[in-house]
């Protein structure tokens, strides 16, 4: 499989093109089949005349070998190393709602470090009554609390300001992942040390070398802030911060510190030691938005998407995505056929959990004509997912942070499907 993400010389397309073809009107083709002697139907195959694998062939299972195409890619322009780097969570071949840690989106400044449980400290001081140290066998003593949320990197669709630029969903919105995290609020942690009244934020650091300090108002660290050390019920991986994070609800992807050391208390924000304005929004007349934490409502359609093209022509056709706001639950999704000019109400498949992904489908039956597919989420505090026009009209183009607007993607006759946009 090629894994060109880049629009131009799309080395993918000729070959989709032509299954594309061949999956046309494979549905009058389904009849005919029934008719024709099938081997898979009518002979003992291999996997059916002998024993498979004994049940301690592999003590830790891996995704079977014909899902090997489903994992995280990496755009090699994005940046100098991949030491400090991103890659992108598969959004668009996974279903549900849970990331799996192994294809969950990595962010770090200074790679991945290892750090075992019996070498880990966590540390509280500054204006607490009590500066203490905990083991993480301390950790495991304090009540635990489970909650599911997705961590989105304040860069998802960064790339995408100026225009349509990747070709799959993967690139355009994979900057995130959702998982069931079990830990221990940070406000017991806090209530433990004491928080002076002049307390107002906490400055949380990391063990790795760039230590990604980043500050949060203490209204939120009372809140629903955890330091997890379990994630889809097993341990953190190495890559996501084993053996404790932060989790932070609701709020942009760089101020969940992974391995995790220290939370100071302060009365005022204590600005990050080497990315001071980094994660700021310029706006057109060159000012900032400042502390622009919590993700707004988006949506983006899975599948079909430029890397799940249709295959199998005209008909009946699933459509599917994920949506999210940082500010609640999401309360609904609409799917657009014709670039947003009407909406139909797509189904929440499941549970819609405050500040976790939220699944969506509509089933249609296609015409076999070409689409422009596009989603739109709707959260429990009213807000609507806004176009990418709406967004450059009050933010300008020069952005990369908080790209939230809505995605088009156009639909071939012959299944293929493009990254673009309408006006
Ligand atoms: N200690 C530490 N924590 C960190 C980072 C880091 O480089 N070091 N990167 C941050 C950023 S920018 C993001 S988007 C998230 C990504 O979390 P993930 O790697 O589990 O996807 O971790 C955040 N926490
Ligand atoms: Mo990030």
């Amino acid at each position: 499989m090629t894994d060109e993400p880049v629009k131009e010389g799309h080395s993918r397309r000729a070959f989709l093109r032509g299954t594309a073809a061949a999956g046309a009107g494979m549905l009058a083709a389904t009849a005919a089949r029934a008719q024709t002697p099938d081997p898979l139907i009518t002979e003992v195959q291999p996997w059916a005349s002998e024993f498979g694998d004994a049940v301690d062939a592999t003590p830790y299972g891996m995704p079977i070998e014909f899902e090997n195409h489903v994992v995280r890619r990496n755009v090699e322009w994005l940046t100098e190393s991949t030491a400090s780097s991103i890659n992108f969570t598969p959004i668009h071949a996974l279903e549900g709602t849970i990331t799996p840690q192994g294809c969950a989106f990595e962010r770090h400044h200074s790679g991945a470090i290892e750090l075992s449980k019996a070498d880990y400290r966590l540390m509280i001081n500054g204006l607490v009554d009590k500066p203490l140290v905990f083991t993480y066998e301390d950790l495991t003593r304090f009540p635990r609390h489970v909650t599911t949320a997705f961590c989105e990197c304040a860069a998802n669709g960064g790339m995408e300001w100026g225009g349509a630029q990747l070709e799959g969903c993967q690139f355009t919105q994979g900057m995130i992942h959702n998982m069931e995290y079990t830990g221990v609020m940070l406000r017991d942690l806090l209530a433990e040390a004491g928080v002076q009244p002049e307390g107002k934020w906490v400055y949380v650091e990391g063990a790795d070398a760039s230590s990604n300090g980043r500050s949060i108002p203490m209204e939120k660290a009372l809140d629903d802030v955890m330091v997890a050390f379990y994630a889809n019920g097993e341990a953190l991986r190495k890559e996501h911060g084993y053996p404790v994070r932060l989790v932070v609800p609701g709020f942009e992807g760089n101020m969940w510190v992974k391995w995790v050391r220290r939370i100071g208390v302060y009365d005022q924000a204590v600005e990050s030691r080497e990315e001071t304005s980094k994660y700021t929004d310029l706006m057109p007349d060159g000012r900032a938005r400042k502390w622009t934490w919590v993700m707004d409502a988006k949506s983006v359609i899975t599948s079909p998407s430029p890397q799940v093209p249709i295959h199998h022509g005209k008909g009946p056709l699933v459509i599917t995505g994920l949506a999210w706001s940082g500010n609640g639950r999401i309360t609904q999704v609409d799917v657009s056929l014709d670039g947003g000019r009407n909406w139909t109400p797509a189904r929440i498949s499941g549970d819609a959990k405050p500040k976790a992904l939220t699944r969506f489908h509509l089933d249609i039956d296609w015409n076999g004509e070409e689409m422009y597919l596009q989603s739109r989420a709707t959260d429990e505090t009213g807000y609507v997912q806004p176009t990418k026009d709406a967004l450059r009209a009050i933010r300008g183009n020069n952005n990369v942070y908080h790209n939230n607007g809505i995605q088009t993607w156009w639909v071939h006759a012959d299944g293929e499907v493009e990254n673009v946009e309408i006006a």
